[in-house]
């Protein structure tokens, strides 16, 4: 897995990329697709140290590259005197400094095993809540944030990254055709994933990297349709398989102004005083 980020990596700079973004989970398979018994079973796919031995090289090359990137994993650690476990992202910026990490908060799915499912969903059982909110860092010349999968149907989520100034935020996704509670929605599956990203980036004058772990992985065919979008809410480039496919755009961060500064100036518009049922219920 690793050489083939690194080949993307590679190729992302080869045309001049500062930043790559890979998906949610990379380095393995979406495993809450099973349900496991024994707890070694589920630590398997698990980092404990990032980077550790099999990502040291995803790092090297990044820093030879003079490229960062985000990516998503598996994390296990140990906090506040015990073993916690999330779904994580991690921005690494050129000198391959680890600058921002992200817990994922919006955990779908269930806890229980439910065996009549055609597969699992068990990113409850697997997972922790996230503990870090949406955090917002300088880094790459401008405020970048980064939520998973999930977080990109919320639209909390980016307001709170938006309430931080965000301009990119970086999201990975493995979304399946399939939703077995709501087949009747998986038509729908590509165009609620590019309705949510672009209403994000639009209310929030902020770009919206999202980037799908797609194709058939262990018999569960996940949706595509990678996106980079503007602060417009227009995307520029998107996938068109489910291949290993590197798509490239150069985002101008000050194109988050003429949004920030006027219909979504939230100083003089927003009203939260009238919000508080958003919080309190
Ligand atoms: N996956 C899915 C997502 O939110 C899902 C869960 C699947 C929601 C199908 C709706 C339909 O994109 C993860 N990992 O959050």
């Amino acid at each position: 897995m690793v050489g083939r980020l690194i080949h993307l990596m590679r190729d992302a700079k080869g045309h001049g990329c500062d930043l790559v973004v890979f998906p949610e989970l990379a380095l393995t398979t979406f495993f809450p697709r099973w349900f496991f018994e024994r707890q070694e079973d589920i630590d398997f796919f698990f980092e404990r140290d990032m980077p550790g031995p099999e990502t040291q090289p995803l790092f090297d090359e990044a820093v030879r590259l003079e490229i960062g990137f985000q990516i998503g994993y598996a994390e296990a650690v140990v906090e506040d005197g015990r073993e916690r476990r999330f779904n994580t992202s991690i921005l690494v910026d050129k000198s391959g400094l680890i600058v921002s990490k992200y817990r994922k908060i919006h955990l779908p799915g269930h806890a229980a095993h439910e065996p009549e499912r055609p597969f699992q969903h068990l990113e409850k059982r697997y997972f922790e809540v996230g503990n870090l909110s949406w955090p917002v860092v300088h880094a790459f010349g401008g405020l970048m944030g980064m939520c998973i999968c999930n977080d990109r149907r919320w639209p909390e989520t980016y307001r709170v990254m938006g309430l931080q100034g965000v301009e990119m935020v970086m999201l990975g996704y493995n979304t399946p055709v399939h939703n077995p509670p709501a087949p009747e929605h998986d038509r729908l599956g590509w165009f609620h994933n590019h309705l949510v990203m672009q209403s994000g980036a639009y209310q929030n004058g902020t770009w919206v990297v999202g980037v799908a772990k797609a194709g058939n992985e262990e018999g569960c065919e996940l949706i595509g349709g990678s996106a980079i979008i503007a602060p417009t809410g227009e995307i520029v480039a998107q996938c068109v398989t489910s291949g290993d496919e590197l798509i490239v755009a150069r985002c101008d961060l000050d194109l988050c102004k003429p949004y920030k500064e006027t219909i979504f100036n939230f100083a003089i518009h927003r009203e939260p005083e009238q919000y508080r049922m958003i919080v309190e219920r």
